[in-house]
């Protein structure tokens, strides 16, 4: 079940189904020793474009290696997937995004999932998401409330953990390489829940010192931008 393998994955490669993508360019991913592909992006999402590139990958990658959604969007439901991470925003400036948006998912699509006898506990994975990058497109979405100290986050983290009870933090710094020395504080403070790191790693090195902390990278960019790097930045993130 993909409750209990995210656990495993230290490296996890995102997908955009707003960015062109090429069988080739899969072919690459699949073959980086990545552990997980996720479908997931902020800008430009409709069902068309998610349907298609999941579709894509799934060709080309077949059971070799796990495909989730991330569902940032109403339009990036879309079946066949092997896990749907479902992110909640903790910093979040509206509880559009801590609950809103999820109750109206579930009023979209509650009939069809009780017609299906489809139980949700095996596809889900809710993410407890703290956007650290005031510019990046997620935080503007969501208004996030960026300007936070350690101690804010440590708050936040514990409320994921004790109160919450999310399986997974996720430091979202889309666009831009955080704090390593945030990053190694909340490792302290996280026990049970693994930690997501995500933002700007483009090198090996990044990848390394980030993974030092967090117990799974997420990238994005590089695979776009340097995709030949993704499988050294894979093998300093095992390392
Ligand atoms: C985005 O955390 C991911 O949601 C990865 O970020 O695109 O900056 O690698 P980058």
């Amino acid at each position: 079940m993909i409750q209990d393998k995210f656990k495993n994955w230290k490296h996890i490669t995102k997908l955009d189904p707003d960015r062109e993508h090429t069988l080739a360019l899969i072919e690459q991913v699949l073959h980086s020793g990545t552990d997980a592909i996720v479908i997931g992006g902020t800008q430009g999402i409709t069902a068309q474009k998610t349907a298609r590139l999941l579709e894509m990958t799934r060709t080309v990658v077949g059971s070799s290696l796990p495909i989730c959604i991330e569902i940032s969007h109403l339009e990036t439901i879309q079946p066949g997937a092997d896990g749907y991470f479902v992110p909640v925003v903790l910093n979040a400036g509206s509880v559009e995004w801590l609950i809103g948006a999820h109750q109206k998912a579930l009023t979209s699509f509650s009939f069809i999932l009780e017609h299906l006898n489809i139980d949700l506990n095996k596809l889900l994975i809710p993410e407890g998401y703290i956007i650290l990058n005031p510019y990046s497109a997620a935080a503007q979405k969501t208004a996030a409330n960026t300007e936070l100290t350690a101690v804010d986050i440590i708050s936040y983290c514990l409320l994921a953990q004790y109160l919450f009870k999310l399986p997974i933090i996720y430091l979202e710094y889309s666009g831009k390489l955080g704090s390593l020395d945030i990053v190694s504080q909340i490792k302290r403070h996280t026990k049970g829940t693994r930690l997501f790191y995500g933002g700007g790693i483009t090198t090996p090195e990044a990848a390394y010192d980030f993974a030092q902390y967090a117990d799974t990278i997420v990238v994005g960019n590089v695979v776009y931008q340097q995709p030949e790097l993704l499988k050294s930045i894979v093998e300093a993130a095992k390392t």
